[in-house]
């Protein structure tokens, strides 16, 4: 798709009557084949297959986007911006095994393939960079930007979060040095007592205002002119916030939390401002900490102003091993009965988990990833049946951001057998975040260039403000009000891809090869 904004050349084109390509868009008609399921009378399910006809229009024009983080100046912010800047530079530096190159391994987006189909000749399956399926941004171009409580340039920030070599630090030191973080807002009840000595660099006022949604939106606006932005996208990566108190009347509908942030009350915290103030200002904000940042109000206020946004919690390490683990083990027919997962890590997040408030958002967005891998399977479980499922998080400073996560899998097998799965996993934590917040980026940008509508609907519209789509980037996925939640890690992918592949007339991803299996 090339690698700069502007009107981008495909890999490869849809050969078919149902996709046209203009100059500016992709054009497509859609069949989403499903199965609709019915009670009879005499309780027998019938199961009919369904067809639905969509129309997708896909804009081609790659714009030029920017990003702006919450809590940049944080382990995460400082490691995704030097990350970023090695890559756009192509820079290669000395480590004791050898020279490494920039890359984005750990990316979905940059990292990984999607079958697009299989050799006419050959028959061998065709596999191209998840990146090339639709025009996305290239994240070399993302422009960078963000608010931290913490005054330190990005280059002490880099230095402070101990995460990256420092061979490569010296390479990027100059250009993160003269990145400085925008004054933030802190509301010092919402985060761990234990951060108060990094909160230098704050606006006024330590309760909600329109004073700060107003300079919140300012800041995203004046970054856009400032580098001549097509888009700007925000992103939740400061310290996990204490759950607000859901009050009726105060953050329950869209109305009712914009009063209450001019009245100033004391259950609106820092980031449901700054996501108020992104939705206000049309860019897409995603939260990648647990707290409950999307309360009622604030959700239908992203659905009344047609603004995206998507949370919650980034989904790295253990939870994303949970995700594909689990999924496997109780479809596989094996009875999980319970899981412990401890976790001991010593970076700044881990000291602010380490109060207990903060500690049970995290606790919260950890244990209920499984819960619809369990209801799935009924032949398992009973009605309300789950297996025991307990998280620990320690602070532990000497192993600074190299986490440690441990999790015992315990299952019943055949017969009243047992099986013990054990994992011990161990790396920089933010090494691992740095790419998913790159792929939150370059999917929920793409998804506001993607319109569609029903056959015979003549209005084209955009996808639910709620992008779920982002699920497998994501611990405690937002789904649109009243839809199901899906933490099942292929199944993640699966809608992800297959949606992407629906947006130019492809059929979702087979694994059947028949073509393989007949004599
Ligand atoms: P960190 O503590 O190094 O960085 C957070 C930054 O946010 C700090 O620089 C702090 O000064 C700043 N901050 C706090 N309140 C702020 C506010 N109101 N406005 C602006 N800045 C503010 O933490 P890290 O490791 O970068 O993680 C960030 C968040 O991402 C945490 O909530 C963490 O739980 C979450 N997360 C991290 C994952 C990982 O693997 N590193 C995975 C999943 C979630
Ligand atoms: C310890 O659990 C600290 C947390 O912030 C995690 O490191 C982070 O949420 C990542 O969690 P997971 O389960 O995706 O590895």
């Amino acid at each position: 798709n090339g690698h700069s904004a502007g009107a981008s050349k495909p890999l490869f084109k849809v050969n078919s009557p149902n996709v046209v390509y203009t100059d500016s868009e992709i054009n497509t008609k859609y069949t989403y084949r499903d199965t609709s399921i019915t009670k009879g009378p005499d309780g027998d399910l019938v199961a009919t297959p369904t067809e639905t006809r969509y129309d997708f229009k896909v804009d081609r024009k790659v714009p030029k986007v920017g990003v702006m983080l919450v809590g940049w100046g944080g382990n995460n912010g400082s490691t995704v911006t030097a990350g970023i800047i090695a890559n756009r530079r192509g820079l290669v530096w000395d480590t004791r095994e050898g020279t490494q190159a920039a890359n984005y391994y750990g990316s979905v987006v940059m990292g990984s393939t999607i079958k697009l189909g299989t050799d006419a000749k050959t028959h061998k399956d065709v596999n191209i960079p998840f990146h090339d399926i639709l025009p996305m941004v290239h994240p070399n171009d993302l422009v960078i930007g963000g608010w931290d409580i913490s005054s330190l340039n990005l280059a002490a920030a880099m230095d402070r979060a101990k995460v990256l070599q420092p061979t490569l630090k010296a390479l990027v030191r100059k250009e993160m040095a003269e990145m400085k973080p925008l004054p933030s807002i802190y509301y010092p009840d919402f985060i761990a007592a234990n951060q108060e000595d990094r909160a230098d660099n704050i606006l006024p006022g330590s309760k909600a205002s329109m004073a700060h949604v107003e300079q919140i939106r300012k800041d995203i606006r004046d970054f856009k002119v400032a580098n001549g932005l097509d888009k700007v996208i925000v992103q939740w990566t400061a310290n996990t916030e204490r759950f607000s108190s859901l009050i009726d009347g105060v953050n329950d509908t869209a109305e009712n939390l914009l009063k209450a942030i001019q009245d100033g009350h004391e259950e609106v915290s820092p980031s449901t401002v700054f996501a108020v103030a992104s939705i206000l200002e049309g860019a897409p904000f995603i939260n990648g900490s647990p707290q409950n940042t999307f309360v009622p109000g604030a959700i239908e206020l992203a659905e009344k102003q047609g603004s995206f946004i998507g949370g919650d919690d980034f989904k790295s390490g253990q939870t994303k091993m949970k995700s594909a683990l689990v999924d496997f083990l109780i479809s596989a027919g094996i009875k999980l009965t319970s899981i412990a997962s401890y976790n001991h890590l010593g970076n700044n997040d881990g000291k602010n988990l380490s109060s207990q408030k903060q500690f049970r958002s995290k606790e919260i967005s950890k244990s209920n990833v499984v819960d619809d891998m369990v209801e799935a399977n009924s032949v398992l479980y009973k009605e309300g049946e789950h297996p025991d499922h307990t998280v620990v998080i320690k602070y532990m400073p000497a192993v600074g951001d190299d986490k440690r996560a441990l999790d015992e899998y315990y299952a019943e097998i055949f017969m009243g057998g047992h099986q013990t799965i054990s994992l011990f996993n161990v790396c920089e934590d933010s090494l691992l975040a740095s790419p998913l917040i790159i792929d939150l980026v370059l999917v929920a940008e793409m998804m506001t260039r993607i319109q569609w509508k029903k056959a015979d609907g003549d209005k084209y519209q955009s996808f639910h403000s709620v992008l779920s789509v982002l699920s497998y980037m994501l611990k405690a996925p937002l789904t649109p009000p009243g839809t199901p939640v899906v933490n099942a890690l292929a199944k993640q992918r699966a809608a992800l891809t297959n949606i992407f592949r629906a947006c130019i007339g492809l059929e979702p991803e087979s694994d059947m090869t028949l073509e393989h299996k007949l004599f």
